[in-house]
């Protein structure tokens, strides 16, 4: 009667424990696809440097650029090519679709521009800082992993019970068969 309640919490706290993994993984594996310029577009006008300095990417997220077709284009860039606007022998690789998903698959420094003559230096460039991807900021407390493990008792005091107990059964064993033979000869006696 006394177990009931103090099982009950035990019980529930693995479940919790699943959960918190479960959102763990979710938060690992998660990869957030961002719209360059947002509603806006990759187009002439926006401020792409305030976008990119609006969000923390990370490896495994996603760019998409969405605009018209032929009107612009993505070159992703060197450092070199993304001041001067001039990719001449220097573009990573080129998008043109008009809805292009770029993605980010590693931390490092990324640089894009718009290879349509002036739109570069129109404001149509950006650069962005992907971070590693970390584990999420909680990662779940160490007493609920324990509870998935079998009861373990600390080994010198469990060798110990399970010793005492041996040497109570083997005594029982013993008992049982002589307090018999005890019980027999004494009625024959
Ligand atoms: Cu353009």
């Amino acid at each position: 009667m006394v177990a009931k309640p103090a099982f009950l919490p035990s019980a529930t706290a693995p479940a919790a424990a699943v959960a918190l993994l479960l959102m763990a993984a979710a938060g690992f594996t998660g990869a957030t696809e961002y719209t360059v310029g947002d509603s806006e577009g990759w187009t002439i006008g926006p401020s792409y440097l305030a976008w990119s300095q609006k969000y923390n990417f990370t490896a495994g997220d996603t760019l998409v650029f969405n605009y018209v077709q032929r009107q612009h284009d993505v070159l992703r860039v060197t450092q070199d090519a993304f001041r001067t606007c001039d990719p001449a022998n220097q573009t990573v690789q080129r998008w043109g679709s008009g809805h292009d998903v770029v993605e980010l698959p590693a931390p490092g420094s990324y640089y894009f521009i718009c290879n349509v003559s002036g739109h570069c230096l129109g404001g149509m460039k950006f650069s962005v800082a992907v971070g590693e991807q970390l584990p999420p900021p909680s990662p779940p407390p160490p007493p609920p992993r324990a509870l998935f493990l079998a009861p373990p008792p600390p080994p010198t005091v469990g060798s110990g019970a399970a010793a005492s107990s041996m040497t109570r059964r083997r005594w029982m064993a013993l008992m049982v068969p002589v307090s018999c033979l005890a019980l027999f000869i004494g009625m024959w006696n």
